[in-house]
């Protein structure tokens, strides 16, 4: 039997729906608060509440439990002002040239272009890595990992909400080709790059696109005995 074959006893408490119900607005109300920014106070971030906030990833669901996931947290200004270098270079040919023009014309609101000024002016970087695959550290076998994308998507989804409850804004930056962020930071031949996350305090300008969210009947759809009463 390998580590987590065995199988433990658990229990949740049981709220009272009162008590849900008011989790969960609360929740919902600090969480419609977090919004990708990409204006940044360049105040450093103490470490160990990055590190808190990675922690918390980690406990995110993963296929087979392989965990299939590496954060790399960047302080160093001269790693970053490299890695600056090379997303504008690629994030120009993005803008110039890849992206489609319907592409351009859906990014207009949020007023982006291949200039990275928050990749040297966010305190830190944490660029999230996905693990195609494990080698046994005795044989040198690749195992493989599953749902890897999924998995790191929702361990991303930690990692923000963790940053959002410390008070800190992130901005989910998918340069794209990306992978030359693993060549930079020197990741082992498992690793592909799945997202760079600058991350810090607002800056005093900051300012977001004044977005709003689709409400929940637009998101939301019901399959329950009796639902043919009044669409309800
Ligand atoms: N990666 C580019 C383009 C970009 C693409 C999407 I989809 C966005 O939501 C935002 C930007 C960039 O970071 O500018």
């Amino acid at each position: 039997m390998s580590g987590h074959d065995e199988h433990v006893p658990y229990s949740l408490p049981r709220h009272g729906e009162g008590e849900m119900r008011r989790r969960l607005d609360a929740m919902h109300a600090h969480m419609e608060a977090r919004r990708s920014i990409r204006h940044f106070s360049p105040d450093p971030v103490p470490l160990d509440v990055l590190e808190r906030a990675v922690h918390i990833a980690g406990t995110a669901p993963s296929g087979a439990h392989k965990q299939p996931w590496s954060f790399c947290i960047v302080t160093d200004p001269a790693l970053r002002q490299r890695i600056r270098t090379a997303v504008e270079e690629e994030e120009y040919r993005s803008y110039h040239g890849r992206m489609s023009r319907k592409w351009l014309v859906d990014l207009e609101p949020l007023g982006t272009d291949h200039i990275k000024p928050f990749i040297e002016e966010a305190p830190a970087l944490i660029i999230v890595f996905r693990k195609v695959f494990d080698r046994d550290e005795v044989t040198g076998e690749k195992n493989p990992n599953y749902y890897v994308q999924e998995s790191c998507g929702i361990a991303v989804g930690f990692l923000l909400a963790a940053l959002h409850e410390a008070g800190l804004a992130a901005l989910t930056h998918t340069p794209s080709p990306m992978n030359f962020l693993a060549e930079l930071l020197e990741r082992p031949e498992n690793e592909r790059t799945f997202l760079n996350i600058p991350v810090g305090w607002p800056a005093d300008d900051a300012r977001v696109p004044n977005l709003s969210r689709k409400p929940l009947n637009e998101i939301l759809f019901h399959y329950r005995p009796d639902a043919h009463e009044d669409g309800v």
